[in-house]
């Protein structure tokens, strides 16, 4: 690795017109977002960063593990367990959750994976997806409602026309998509789009244990996807959550996983735990949406690319 080489772009691209105006845009969306959650009535709780516990995520990723006096804690990928053990005395939660993931190197093609990113991770006792979804459309509309009046030089800098979208956002199912457009329906209907719209029912085997399955098909999760239209793929995943302990148990095992890997959560599912909903949306994700930027990286001053050297 040449030193000065890594130091230059490095420089270039934490000085350059671009990421400054990103970073600002960035943090005028967590001031709104925030905002918005308080005026919901959530309470912020802070966020977890190691932990024997955290989610097994969907598809491969690297994963460092800590070893501390004899006790193995994993980097949060997400905190969705901890989520649903909150919820349960705080009743409605936020929080900016740093994640680990460190994914493999291809990732970095779709121009927007980081391996460390943040998310408003978010939870509910006693809600419905359909009431997630109906707050997450007022949020989205009242964000970028703002950011265009607030950051409106910025914007125009960028060249970035935001457009407000229309409520209710479309909601398409999981198996309906994939039928029309097969199984790259995402991108396809991402490219296809004007405005953000919802996959929702998604298929068992597609998702990680802890969303809930629907009453009236036991193959089909009561969860759902944010998807960004005009190419810009996945802004948000959430669901209503599995919180009886059998059920918990026998979709582990359908997974293939330990019960020992989520030894603490099912201690906790033991002691009782109350329906709640939620979903996590990506904060670069979504400020690289709202800047209308090609690549993730020009979000954030150090950007965490798979594969690649990183500062
Ligand atoms: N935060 C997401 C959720 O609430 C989970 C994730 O990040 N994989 O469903």
């Amino acid at each position: 690795m040449e030193v000065e080489k890594v130091l230059d772009a490095k420089m270039d691209h934490v000085k350059s017109e671009k990421v400054i105006s990103a970073v600002k845009i960035g943090s005028d969306i967590r001031y709104y977002l925030s905002g918005f959650m308080r005026k919901q009535g959530y309470v912020e709780v802070p966020p977890v960063i190691i932990s024997p516990l955290t989610d097994p995520l969907n598809h491969p990723v690297f994963d460092p593990v800590i070893d501390y006096y004899g006790e193995k804690y994993s980097l949060t990928k997400s905190m969705i367990f901890h989520k649903q053990i909150m919820v349960q005395s705080f009743g409605s939660i936020f929080t900016f959750s740093p994640n680990i993931r460190m994914e493999e190197a291809e990732r970095s093609s779709t121009g927007r994976h980081l391996s460390e990113f943040t998310q408003l991770d978010v939870e509910k006792r006693g809600a419905s997806r359909d009431e997630i979804m109906s707050m997450v459309e007022e949020m989205i509309t009242g964000l970028f409602d703002y950011i265009k009046h607030e950051d409106t030089e910025l914007l125009s800098r960028l060249g970035r026309d935001l457009h407000i979208p229309g409520k209710p956002f479309e909601r398409i199912k999981y198996l309906d998509a994939e039928r029309q457009y097969g199984k790259n329906f995402e991108s396809i209907l991402s490219k296809k789009k004007t405005e953000p719209f919802w996959i929702i029912d998604i298929p068992l085997h597609q998702r990680e244990f802890y969303d809930r399955e629907s009453d009236i098909d036991s193959e089909i999760l009561v969860d759902m996807d944010l998807v960004y239209p005009e190419g810009f793929g996945e802004a948000i995943s959430g669901g209503e959550r599995e919180y009886k302990l059998e059920k918990i148990k026998e979709r582990i095992h359908k997974k293939g996983q330990t019960e020992d890997q989520f030894r603490w959560f099912i201690e906790f599912a033991k002691r009782g735990l109350e329906p709640s909903a939620g979903f996590g949306i990506g904060i670069e994700r979504l400020t690289r949406y709202v800047c209308g930027f090609k690549r993730i990286e020009d979000t954030h001053p150090f950007p965490k690319v798979p594969g690649e050297f990183s500062l």
